[in-house]
């Protein structure tokens, strides 16, 4: 429906306009992504393009594999020419929360890494101020043992509500690729995300935050009818 011709939309918009012949590029999670590595692959093979594909979670790992892209790692690949993700919204300034798929500790480090990082979604995705669309709170990646003190952590220096990501088809938590779980911290009234972002990374435990702040380039919102609209 509507949302699915979006996603495809913008994927296929920046891959068109993106990807080029030799390229490491670094590969995001979640559904949207999807319709950009199936571009990537069909303009591999009709344009014989050589690219290096980085994945940033398992789910990334086997769509990049069950496309018959080249698989690479950072230890070859430590700098990326170019990361492609989703995110769950993107703000005026380009600031997003991702994590909504719970595999932000990679996708940041594989977007820091990167010459040039750009987000692709649908136009649900496009807000004027983080919270307006998505309602599921700030995605943090903490280490097991010490989710609880962290939750208390950020209740009482920022407020809101962080709470602990339940599995729907396994009993328990939600388990990272890395190892770890998952908090999701519903906010109200926040506008400085870049000091929101240091206080939580500050605190022991934390592994990462779904705040990318500052760090895409640009964002293609894709609509139903398939147009397509940057944001830079
Ligand atoms: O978890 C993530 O950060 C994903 O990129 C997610 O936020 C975007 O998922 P979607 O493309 O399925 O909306």
């Amino acid at each position: 429906e509507g949302i699915e011709a979006g996603k495809k939309a913008a994927a296929i918009e920046a891959v068109n306009a993106l990807i080029k012949d030799g390229q490491v590029i670094g590969i995001g999670s979640g559904s949207t992504i999807v319709y950009a590595v199936e571009r990537i692959a069909e303009r591999v093979a009709a344009e014989k393009l050589s690219v290096q594909c980085i994945p940033t979670s398992f789910q990334a790992r086997k769509l990049i594999h069950d496309n018959g892209l080249i698989l690479e790692s950072l230890e070859n690949c430590p700098v990326i020419d170019i990361a492609l993700d989703g995110a769950d919204e993107v703000d005026a300034e380009l600031n997003c929360i991702k994590g909504g798929g719970g595999c932000l500790t990679q996708e940041k480090i594989i977007a820091s890494n990167a010459k040039d990082f750009f987000i692709i979604g649908d136009t649900r995705k496009k807000v004027e101020s983080l919270g307006t669309h998505w309602k599921k709170g700030v995605p943090i990646e903490v280490i097991p043992m010490a989710y609880r003190p962290i939750q208390l952590q950020i209740e009482k220096k920022l407020g809101g509500s962080a709470e602990l990501r339940m599995a729907h088809r396994k009993a328990g938590p939600v388990v990272t690729d890395n190892g770890n779980l998952l908090l999701d911290w519903k906010f109200q009234n926040i506008t400085d995300w870049d000091y929101v972002n240091g206080v939580i990374k500050m605190i022991p435990g934390v592994v990462e935050t779904g705040l990318f702040i500052h760090m895409a380039k640009a964002a293609y919102f894709g609509t139903a009818d398939g147009s397509v609209s940057i944001r830079k």
